[in-house]
């Protein structure tokens, strides 16, 4: 039997995939050759899917801890027990601190409307409880409300109409890496002659492949933005018939471009001023120019803004207009979901809670955090300050739970353990943040031992508490049902029955497919240079360029920045037990550049310190020529406890806001490095 499925994981191409079943058991996965994005692939991390969810440490049981917190000794229990010891504690800690004690903490394991990060698993249920609210900023928020401010939404090209640029600026997105299957359309558009230049500190697999790199310095891209727009402008090369009738602010925005000639430009970002200058009149003089960029460049203090700036370059030379022309960041904002997580059954309104400030979140004293529920996220790895949280996660009087298929970092900390299902065993729709189809995942297997879905798991909990909420009761194909329900007419002809026959559907435009031709949802209806809402929020009106912590400070202690990408092997911390990708990915290393190696004392292949006044990890040295002096970069992922030193690149990553959002600036930190 064959059952199409959808990957849950985030990352932007949301595979369609098909799953082979014999009696009951996956035999193989493979990527759905009828889907035009997946064309039949899965990546290097999700090809060992089922080896994954089959692993010998797969958490098949619900537990108790029976250790300290953080050993991670447990015992099994009944789900019964489980429910029994859940239900007295939440009644207690509502009782004593009030319904805002409890911070249901939901992280990006799975991107599905029904039993993830984009949905509403959970918090129909939170509602009833009256538990904080939580914000789940990690990821692409201080990108999503750059772009928002420019263009009204942070959706912007259809990926697939890559194939049709002239120009292609990777910037700040290591396609092969995150996201591979746009890889395609950038080898059609090449086939018919296009360029394709990587801007990015790293000269990454990406940057291999393309015509030219940019080892841009961190954090300046809004400068590299307004130098590019200054030789357009030199060039006389913007539009001015689409300055005039499509955008706001014009005046006030090309003032603020002369001040970015690229021999400041140079200066800034640390490249060439004659590559500022080549690239602007390639940029000046090519259409249609398609910016790809991901979430890289928002991981800065000024990142929101950065994207904000990039937003304008189609703005100026009118790329929007055609279809290969304009900017794409995320296409999640084109998907017409709007899951109902039921806020109206609150009872009254909660305070909501930073998913990036969990370190400051737990060591609050006066409305303290008693319950940290945790699904699908893994905090005591991705998260900043980790030190901090470790020591918020060990306090005594909180009561962690952790829904879990995995005995993560965060797991060790947990009082109850609850085992989850993975993607081949339960139901979800995606949309997904890539391209332009939703996808459907029907289960494909029963769930092993005791795992149940995240819907489910929250059901039987509301009845077990003797919840008589409706809502709170709906199957998840009830939900599907709902969430298809907004009646956009983007999903003309949209139907889950179709999406279950078919496994995916392209929504209900035009191919190829033109943003904004009907203007801009913006409070002007045009594209906006200058934004009175950014004044609000006491931002500068017009569109500029904030400098990252990297470029504000100079540090004597801690001279290198830092960058910490994805990974090629893990998608964030998913897959880092497993061991022939941790054979792959060679261990906690940081790439350094000669001059930087030698002047500490640091050999190729030596295991070294890295640190800063927050914590320290240890990596393997790689001395490389794929960082530019005065920068150093590590790979996120790594399970800590499965690290030398026992943390990871989390533990010096600072915990604070950028510019926007807020997000959080994981690449935007100094660190010193020495021999161990
Ligand atoms: N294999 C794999 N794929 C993944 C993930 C993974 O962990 N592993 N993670 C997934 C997730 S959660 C997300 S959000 C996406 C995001 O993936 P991406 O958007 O690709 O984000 P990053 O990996 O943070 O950074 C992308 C590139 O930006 C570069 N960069 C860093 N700072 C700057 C800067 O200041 N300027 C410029 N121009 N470039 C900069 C980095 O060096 C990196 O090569 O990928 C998803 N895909
Ligand atoms: N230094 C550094 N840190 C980073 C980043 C960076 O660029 N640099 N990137 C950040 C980004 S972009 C992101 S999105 C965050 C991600 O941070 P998190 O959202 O915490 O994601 P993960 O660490 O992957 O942990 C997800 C966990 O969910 C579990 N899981 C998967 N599916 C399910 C499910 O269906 N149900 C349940 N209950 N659990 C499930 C997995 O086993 C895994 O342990 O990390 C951030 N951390
Ligand atoms: S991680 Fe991305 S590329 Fe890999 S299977 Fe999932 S959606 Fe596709
Ligand atoms: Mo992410």
């Amino acid at each position: 039997m064959k059952v199409l499925g959808a990957c849950p994981l985030d990352c932007p191409d949301t595979c369609s995939w098909v799953v082979t079943v014999k009696d009951g058991v996956a035999t193989s996965m493979r990527g759905n050759p009828e889907h035009p994005f997946t064309r039949g692939a899965l990546c290097v991390k999700v090809n060992r899917y089922l080896e994954h969810v089959s692993a010998p440490d797969r958490i098949l049981y619900p537990m108790r801890r029976v250790g300290a917190k953080g050993e991670g000794r447990f015992e099994r229990i009944t789900w019964e027990a489980a429910f029994d010891e859940i239900a007295a504690r939440l009644r207690a800690i509502v009782a004593e601190y009030g319904g805002e004690a409890i911070w249901p903490y939901q992280g990006t394991g799975t991107l599905g409307y029904i039993q993830g990060e984009m949905g509403m698993a959970g918090w129909r249920f939170w509602n009833v409880m009256g538990a904080s609210r939580h914000d789940l900023n990690i990821c692409a928020r201080s990108g999503n409300e750059g772009l928002k401010l420019t263009n009204g939404t942070s959706a912007g090209m259809d990926p697939e109409t890559f194939a049709l640029s002239r120009l292609i600026l990777l910037w700040g997105t290591n396609t092969l890496t995150t996201g591979h299957h746009l890889w395609k359309f950038v080898q059609e558009a090449r086939t018919a002659g296009a360029y394709v230049v990587a801007i990015d500190p790293i000269r990454t697999r990406t940057a291999d492949q393309a015509d030219e790199h940019l080892p841009i310095r961190p954090g300046t891209d809004a400068a590299l933005a307004l130098g590019l727009l200054h030789v357009v402008l030199e060039e006389g090369a913007e539009d001015r018939d689409y300055l005039e009738n499509h955008t706001h602010g014009w005046d006030e925005f090309r003032a603020e471009i002369l001040k970015y000639p690229p021999v400041r430009v140079a200066e800034i970002t640390g490249l060439p001023e004659e590559s500022i200058r080549a690239l602007g009149r390639r940029l000046a003089t090519t259409r249609p120019t398609g910016i790809r960029t991901t979430m890289g460049i928002q991981r800065h203090d000024g990142g929101g803004t950065a994207l904000r700036t990039i937003a304008c370059i189609p703005g100026v030379t009118g790329d929007w207009r055609r279809p290969g022309g304009g900017v794409c960041y995320s296409t999640a904002d084109h998907m017409p979901i709007y899951p109902d997580a039921r806020f109206d059954l609150l009872e009254k309104p909660v305070r909501k809670l930073t998913m990036t400030r969990l370190a400051e979140g737990l060591a609050d004293t006066e409305a303290p955090v008693k319950c940290l529920w945790v699904y699908a996220a893994n905090p005591l790895g991705s998260t900043p300050d980790q030190s901090r949280i470790r020591r918020g996660l060990a306090r005594e009087d909180l009561f962690t739970v952790v829904m879990e298929q995995f005995p993560t970092d965060t797991v060790d900390y947990a009082d109850i353990v609850l085992p989850a299902t993975t993607q081949i065993e339960h139901a979800d729709l995606h949309g997904g943040y890539g391209h332009m189809y939703l996808v459907w995942n029907e289960p494909a297997v029963p769930p092993p031992g005791e795992c149940l879905s995240t819907t489910e798991t929250f059901r039987r909990l509301a009845r077990h508490m003797g919840m008589t909420e409706p809502a709170l009761f709906d199957s998840d194909l009830e939900l599907a049902e709902q969430l298809l329900g907004s009646g956009d007419p983007a999903l003309a002809g949209v139907t889950l029955d179709r999406l279950r026959k078919e496994g995916w559907v392209r929504l209900a435009v035009p191919t190829p497919y033109v943003p904004f031709t009907e203007g801009f949802p913006t409070p002007t209806g045009r594209l906006e240079f200058v934004s009175e809402r950014a004044a609000d929020m006491g931002l500068p009106r017009v569109a500029g360029y904030v400098p990252p912590m990297t470029s504000r400070v100079t540090s004597r202690e801690y001279p290198l920045m830092l960058v910490t990408p994805a990974s090629h092997t893990f998608l964030n911390t998913i897959f880092a037990n497993n061991p022939e990708l941790r054979r792959r990915a060679k261990g906690p290393r940081v790439l350094v550049s000669e001059p930087d190696a030698t002047a500490r004392g640091l050999a190729d292949g030596q295991w070294a310190r890295v640190f800063n006044a927050h914590g320290e990890f240890t990596a393997e040295v790689e001395v490389s020529d794929r960082v530019r002096p005065g920068v150093v970069a590590t790979f996120k992922g790594h399970w800590a406890k499965l690290s030398p030193g026992g943390t990871n690149v989390n533990a010096v990553v600072e915990e604070r806001d950028t510019d926007l959002g807020p997000g959080v600036p994981f690449h935007d930190n100094f660190v010193q490095i020495s021999p161990v």
